[in-house]
């Protein structure tokens, strides 16, 4: 098994030894503070290990603009340099134990030997991603004009097939999932029939979801704009909702927190979507103006906290079929993407023990007796929770470092891969 590890056991205890010892101070300190509260601290700990978050093949090399992109040595220049760099997020981190590919970016002759390659990093696969918004070389039909939404049934079924395929290799991979995003849309007023558009796209996915393996499921994420810039066929929760409802059971809405309306509450979508029970799962990152992709929590980390305050209350409720995916995509524009990883995964962790620390009896209660100030001081008092000792012995306790990014800058890592990567990447990595 995880027999290749890119961090040696030995560098990862000599970062731990130095803080420890400050760190068991912090953590007694805050247990202390806790208890005093409700909440035991060890609990804290066992829960956020249980936390999982996918990385995306894609988030391992730089992202871009439209623009420009602007690579930094040693990127991966494969797919299975991506799950070396996927792996050393995970090794230090021990937050981001999946990973989930792309096709056709990742597509390999040999899936078996991906398998055994991230098998021996540690690495599982999660939801596969296919894509349909860029045409490929040799490929019969363009996509110019739309995808699983086309006018024209040949380019239609072209992009079934493709589904299809992703879904082929996912079982090799042990992929349990298969995520659609279509950038079909229109750049024009009157350029699309808003209705048959629509008709098109659930026709086609209904001969996807037909084809799903037993215990998968089909995660529909919505956009609201771009690349299409007057409409787009699958552009809000409402729209993935009623194609996720005609399709059955095991399709579901997968929020991008970065695909909706600026101002839109976006806590309260995912609140409907779970009464709903039509919450398959989260693509997190951040944004300040639109679909900007940046690290999960840099800007308005109280957001997601608020995310995770629902999905902390759905769990407490023990709403049936609640199992959302999580998974991370970003653009790393201007960082090392391993370093906006380690900290974006942590940031999902910080959310989740900080919703956790809500006292949702005393919640409930200040929201039947209509005290909204009170109801907004129990958040409050959690989000400004310092639940970083809870993160650091989750990690420690799980084999990894205690202060994962700088284990990371100290490991030189980086610049081991600028001297063996030298070649050009193929292909540019994109984001979705
Ligand atoms: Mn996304």
């Amino acid at each position: 098994m995880a027999d290749r590890l890119p961090i040696s056991a030995e560098f990862l205890a000599e970062q731990n030894a130095a803080l420890e010892a400050h760190l068991r101070a912090d953590f007694e300190h805050l247990g202390a503070q806790l208890e005093r509260r409700g909440a035991a601290i060890d609990r804290l700990v066992d829960r956020v290990r249980g936390l999982r978050v996918a990385i995306p093949t894609w988030g391992v090399g730089t992202g871009g603009t439209r623009f420009a992109r602007f690579p930094i040595p040693g990127e991966p220049r494969s797919i299975f340099e991506k799950l070396e760099d996927c792996a050393v997020v995970q090794q230090l981190g021990r937050a981001t134990p999946t990973v989930s590919p792309h096709l056709p970016w990742d597509r390999v002759d040999d899936v078996d030997a991906l398998r055994r390659h991230a098998a021996a990093l540690g690495l599982g696969f999660d939801a596969v991603n296919s894509n349909t918004f860029q045409d490929q070389q040799g490929q019969g039909h363009s996509y110019k004009y739309g995808s699983l939404a086309h006018v024209d049934p040949a380019v239609r079924a072209q992009a079934v097939a493709h589904n299809l395929d992703c879904i082929a290799v996912g079982e090799r991979l042990g992929s349990k999932a298969l995520t659609v995003w279509i950038a079909d849309g229109s750049n024009f007023p009157g350029q699309q029939h808003f209705a048959r558009a629509l008709d098109r796209y659930v026709d086609a996915m209904r001969e996807i979801y037909a084809k799903l393996p037993d215990g998968w499921r089909l995660f529909l994420e919505h956009k609201l704009y771009e690349p299409a810039l007057y409409s787009t066929v699958v552009a809000d929760w409402g729209t993935s909702y009623v194609c996720a409802e005609r399709l059955g059971p095991r399709a579901q809405c997968l929020v991008d927190l970065g695909h909706h309306a600026p101002t839109v509450n976006v806590e309260q979508i995912v609140a409907r979507l779970i009464q709903f029970g039509k919450l398959g799962g989260f693509h997190f990152n951040d944004s300040k103006y639109g679909d900007d992709d940046l690290d999960t929590g840099a800007v308005d980390p109280f957001r997601i906290f608020l995310v995770f305050n629902e999905l902390v209350d759905a769990e407490a409720r023990e709403v049936d079929g609640f199992d959302p995916a999580y998974m991370l995509d970003q653009s790393h524009n201007v960082t090392d993407p391993i370093e906006s990883l380690i900290e974006s995964a942590a940031a999902v962790q910080r959310a989740f023990v900080q919703a956790l620390l809500v006292d949702r009896d005393a919640l409930g209660a200040a929201q039947e007796a209509n005290d909204p100030l009170g109801a907004a001081q129990l958040l409050r008092e959690a989000a400004r929770t310092d639940v970083e000792p809870v993160l650091r012995m989750s990690r420690l306790g799980a084999g990894g470092a205690i202060d994962p990014l700088a284990a990371y800058r100290a490991s030189g890592y980086r610049a081991r891969t600028a001297e063996t990567r030298t070649a050009e990447p193929t292909g540019r990595p994109g984001i979705v």
